[in-house]
């Protein structure tokens, strides 16, 4: 088992899309994408693995929703085998060193992974970057990766292969993740709401499915509602003429057909729930928290 932790946006859930050669996880350029621990079942010749995707980290939390997502972050390296930091190798901020401070000190390996080496200005930067980085821990590994151009993404997993303990597989080779299909649908909804919406976009949406059906004709059925906290939110989700939400819709249902390999009808409806971050049985009616 192999927990990926860092604080946000610098890279988790595209590395484990990259390691496992499938989307699993959502992406976006947006910070706090991810909200839950979200596992990706690696396997090959040698090795299977569990790679857990966590939330970034960070220190302040504020809603209720936030809280549970940076729980989860915090708690993402308990019972795994080995820990990846995942850094952006460009930087070394001060939020690396507390995810640092966070991990390090309980007796799991913990490895540094040095992703987006694709954005430093040539090949000749990677190996300053590792000096850089080498004193701050005594890491078990030092792996610079490109989640984005799979760039050395084969020697990690070969190297994650050969760290864990030895063991029986435990899942079929076919297996990609845990994760229900339900909730990877109606994340990939949420991608593309965090993806097309600006920086106008508020943080607060959540997807949930009143429908997730396969029809007799083979057809994936889902109805889906988006919930947001103010009318005017809704009123650019929505977008003039219901273009915005069209877009988001038809990025989404390609998405999903893609994923589970079928076509998909889907319908969606904006409703405006004020509070539902902040609410409890809300959060967790989405997926999120207990
Ligand atoms: N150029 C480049 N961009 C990358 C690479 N890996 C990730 N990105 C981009 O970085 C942004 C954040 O990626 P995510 O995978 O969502 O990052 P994350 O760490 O999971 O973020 P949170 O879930 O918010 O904690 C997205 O725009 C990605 O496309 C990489 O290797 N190279
Ligand atoms: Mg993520």
């Amino acid at each position: 088992m192999v927990a990926l932790v860092g604080r946000p946006n610098v890279g988790k859930s595209s590395l484990l899309n990259q390691l496992l050669g499938s989307k699993i996880s959502i992406v976006s350029r947006r910070p706090q994408t991810t909200w839950r621990e979200i596992d990706g079942i690696y396997t090959d010749d040698d090795s299977q693995l569990v790679i857990i995707d966590s939330p970034g980290m960070h220190q302040r939390p504020e809603r209720l929703l936030s809280k549970i997502a940076n729980q989860s972050a915090r708690g993402a390296g308990s019972g795994a085998d080995v820990i990846c930091q995942i850094i952006d190798a460009r930087y070394w901020r001060p939020e690396d060193q507390d995810v640092l401070e966070h991990f390090s000190g309980r007796g799991t390996p913990l490895w540094l992974i040095l992703n987006k080496v694709d954005l430093l200005p040539s090949r000749d930067q990677v190996l300053p970057r590792i000096e850089m980085v080498h004193a701050k821990h005594s890491w078990g590994q030092i792996v610079p990766v490109s989640a984005r151009s799979g760039y050395n993404c084969k020697h990690l997993s070969g190297l994650l292969g050969a760290a864990v303990p030895e063991g029986r597989a435990g899942y079929p080779v076919e297996t990609l993740t845990n994760t229900s299909p339900r909730f990877l649908a109606a994340e990939l909804i949420r991608e593309q709401i965090f993806r097309q919406m600006g920086d106008e976009i508020p943080y607060c949406t959540g997807v949930v499915l009143t429908t997730f059906e396969e029809r007799p004709d083979g057809m994936m059925e889902i109805d889906a509602e988006i919930w947001c906290e103010t009318g005017g939110q809704k009123a650019a989700l929505i977008g003039a003429g219901g273009a915005r939400l069209k877009n988001i819709g038809s990025a989404a249902r390609r998405q999903i057909g893609l994923v589970f390999d079928r076509p998909v009808v889907l319908s969606q409806r904006v409703k405006v729930r004020k509070g539902w971050a902040g609410d409890r049985r809300a959060v967790a009616a989405l997926g999120y928290g207990e």
